[in-house]
């Protein structure tokens, strides 16, 4: 592929090489990149719009203060998304159970989660926030409704999975099993353009993230682990820089490139954690293992995770293989 490759000209080039495609994922990708283009708009309108900014005055079901621009990309995505008949079933970080499509619209072979705006704690900021989402192929007879156990699968069923990132640029970032590939939004053209063809996460890394405000919380092991790395006795023989955003989809983009790892541990507070498993843990995982990285929740894999509910929480280490091997050893014995 030369010269400036789109969105919708990589999809049909790579969808090419499997001839078994249907297009539904062409369909789905751009529908998505279709959300991800006007929740960007109101993402960088929202400090003028101030009907956008500040609270809805809800909470979601895990119990975070719904913002306004919450709730305005949960329903752009689930517009977007609907009117293309490729999902039975859909779930969402702002809705307490699984939603299903209305009735005039014929339901597809997969099943979609979202986190529609990840980090809106940090929108009034003007720090980086983004969307994350994971596809799977539904397990329910074909033709019907779509249920909650098609949501309910394991990671490493995942059959897509990817970040929209609303930053200095807009950035949307996938995989289909195939590799990772990471798309910059040209806004003069409306186009997402490839700038970053099939990514691999370096070993080599400056940066360590992880919220040092809650260290007092954390297990000796894992303390004792991150203290190494604030000297030179530690697997990249330097000492690291800590970069902690707080928001999920930055930090991640940033181990993805950068390289290190990014954790969100379970700690006395938090004894799951404080990720999602479903709509922010899974999909990273399946970027970031793409990306050949591993993603774990402690002394197992974040994709071989059984699920039990939607909105459940997980402990959180990703990052390049090399990172999360040694912490693995260190903090968890395996
Ligand atoms: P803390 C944002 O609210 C979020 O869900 C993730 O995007 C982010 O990684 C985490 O919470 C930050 O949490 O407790 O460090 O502010």
């Amino acid at each position: 592929m030369q010269g400036n490759i789109n969105l919708t000209r990589f999809i049909y080039e790579t969808q090419k090489a499997f001839p078994t495609a249907t297009g539904d994922f062409s369909a789905i990708l751009n529908q998505i990149a279709l959300a991800a283009k006007i929740v960007s708009m109101e993402v960088n309108r929202a400090g003028i719009l101030d009907d956008v900014l500040g609270y809805q005055g809800e909470t979601n079901p895990s119990g975070d203060d719904q913002k306004k621009l919450d709730v305005i990309a949960d329903n752009v995505f689930f517009n977007a998304l609907e009117h293309i008949e490729k999902f039975c079933i859909m779930g969402s970080e702002e809705n307490e159970n699984p939603v299903k499509l209305p009735k005039r619209y014929k339901k597809g072979r997969y099943a979609i989660l979202f986190d529609p705006l990840d980090g809106s704690s940090n929108i009034d900021f003007n720090v980086s926030i983004g969307t994350i989402f994971s596809v799977f192929r539904r397990t329910s007879p074909e033709g019907g409704d779509g249920n909650l156990q098609d949501l309910l699968q394991p990671g490493y069923k995942q059959v897509a999975a990817g970040y929209v990132l609303y930053g200095s640029s807009t950035m949307m970032t996938f995989t289909t099993g195939q590799g990772v590939n990471m798309f910059t939004l040209d806004p003069q053209i409306g186009e997402f353009i490839l700038t970053h063809p099939n990514i691999r996460i370096p070993d080599a890394t400056r940066y360590y993230s992880i919220n040092e405000g809650n260290s007092a919380n954390w297990s000796d092991a894992l303390r004792s682990y991150v203290d190494t790395l604030k000297t030179s006795d530690n697997i990249h023989g330097k000492v690291l820089s800590g970069r902690y955003i707080g928001s999920m989809v930055a930090d991640v983009h940033r181990t993805l490139l950068g390289g290190g790892f990014f954790s969100y541990p379970a700690d006395s507070a938090n004894p799951s954690g404080k990720l999602r498993l479903m709509y922010e843990a899974n999909p990273m995982a399946m970027v970031i293992e793409q990306a050949g990285g591993r993603a774990i929740y402690g002394e197992g894999d974040i994709m071989g995770i059984i699920p039990r509910e939607l909105h459940q929480k997980i402990p959180v280490f990703l990052g390049s293989k090399k990172d999360i091997d040694a912490l693995q050893r260190a903090v968890f014995g395996k």
